[in-house]
């Protein structure tokens, strides 16, 4: 632990945290809002919206490009913000840093250009069953395309992954093995490190789905070994429209473009194109520069907080919502993995999820309804559909308990 991390441990102040995020501060329907909709998009800081105001109203420039002091100014939060993202993750190089549009456009990144490079007729992909949406289509039209299969590890009723099963599943035709690090419905954490181990003895390459993880506990790509880490800034406060793809420089070299058009090019004639160095080779065209920088900003107040802090005050907050949850009588949690996130799906005897939700709301706690992307897992529970509470750093108790309390409510009037 560092001497900043172990100050902050100290002085971990809720209330505080809360005041940084104006969004928090508003009434719903005559009730102060209860937002736990935090797997979904959490709420931003003053530190990120600042920034991302600053570029607009006073930066605004495009990247790469010009010489003029604007422009410098631009490029250097941009960069300096990929060098951010760097240290976060523990990654070797900047250069290993795809900014991308999110988590999703960083999967479908790697399935178009390492996938479409390296998987042939009779390879495999391995996936688990819990995956959401973005990690299983894009490698099911890859697989389609290809004439390859897709292969789904099991999951156990708790919810986790059967590793023996993962492990035997991992054969000479896996070129890809994707996973989610912690899973946006059941909040299972997987063994990520074991798991990615398990593939690489097999020489499949790994592509982990980082869009839950990220926010709530640290991530380190070099323990982990994986060849790439995926995940959006929006999750871990955060601007829209941002995310990133850790790649592995060896791999990240040997892949085609993604995108082809300006600045990912180094000369172009009629006759013939070469393309930029790393990182740029994958970003084509203009990007979400006030995005990155944002996402930059995020990373910072992440870090001004410590992400071991977080994880330790959402570990506890976790704890206490998992007590009052159980607690409800007729309410089902899905996903009762041993080790396992702060999100909690769950479904209540004789109500919709989608009726039981909009109670909720008007009772000002904000949750999400549905099948949360992740609709092959919860057919596997028997379940079309869930209610979702997902907490974040900025959640207290007393609000787990209107949480609990909206619910009791809502079983009285559907009951
Ligand atoms: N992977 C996982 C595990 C996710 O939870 C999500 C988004 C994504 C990928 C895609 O991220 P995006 O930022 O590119 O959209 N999950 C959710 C959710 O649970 N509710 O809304 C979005």
């Amino acid at each position: 632990m560092t001497n900043a991390q172990t100050t902050t441990a100290k002085t971990f102040d809720v209330e505080k945290i809360r005041r940084d995020f104006p969004s928090l501060n508003q009434s719903v329907y005559g009730k102060p809002l209860v937002y736990l909709d935090n797997a979904a998009t959490a709420q931003k800081p003053n530190a990120v919206i600042d920034v991302t105001e600053h570029y607009y109203r006073v930066v605004n420039a495009n990247i790469h490009r010009g010489v003029h002091r604007l422009s410098q100014l631009a490029t250097d939060a941009y960069e300096g913000a990929r060098e951010k993202i760097r240290n976060f993750i523990n990654a070797e190089k900047a250069s290993e840093i795809i900014y991308t549009r999110g988590c999703t456009e960083a999967i479908n990144l790697v399935a178009a250009t390492y996938g479409r490079q390296n998987v042939g007729a009779g390879d495999e992909v391995l996936i688990t069953e819990m995956e959401h949406h973005s990690n299983i289509v894009p490698w099911q039209a890859l697989c389609e395309e290809k004439g390859a299969t897709l292969r789904v590890a099991p999951v156990n009723e708790r919810g986790e992954v059967e590793l023996e099963a993962f492990e035997r599943m991992i054969g000479e035709r896996t070129k890809i093995v994707a996973f989610a690090h912690q899973s946006n419905s059941l909040g299972t954490i997987n063994p990520a490190k074991e798991m990615t181990r398990m593939a690489r003895e097999k020489g499949a390459a790994t592509l982990i789905d980082g869009a839950q993880s990220i926010p709530h506990f640290r991530v380190d790509v070099r323990d982990l070994g994986c060849d790439f880490y995926a995940f959006s800034a929006h999750k871990m406060y955060g601007p829209t429209g941002s995310g990133a793809l850790y790649g592995r420089e060896e791999l990240l070299e040997s892949m085609p473009p993604y995108q082809l058009g300006g600045d990912m090019i180094s000369a172009v004639s009629f006759e013939k194109t070469t393309y930029n160095k790393l990182p740029y080779k994958f970003e084509a065209g203009t990007p979400n520069i006030a995005g990155g920088i944002g996402f930059g900003a995020a990373v910072d107040y992440v870090e001004s907080i410590g992400i071991d802090e977080i994880e330790r005050y959402e570990r506890e907050l976790s704890d206490y919502a998992w007590e009052k949850l159980r607690a409800i009588e007729g309410l089902r949690i899905i996903g009762t993995a041993e080790d396992r996130g702060a999100v909690f799906s769950f479904v209540v005897e004789g109500a919709h999820a989608h009726d039981l939700a909009t109670i909720l709301d008007v009772e000002g706690v904000a949750v999400r309804a549905g099948h949360l992307c992740t609709q092959p897992i919860l057919k596997k529970f028997g379940v079309p559909a869930v209610a979702r509470a997902a907490v974040s750093l900025y959640n207290t108790r007393e609000e787990i308990d209107r949480l609990v309390e909206a619910i009791e409510k809502a079983k009285r009037m559907l009951g």
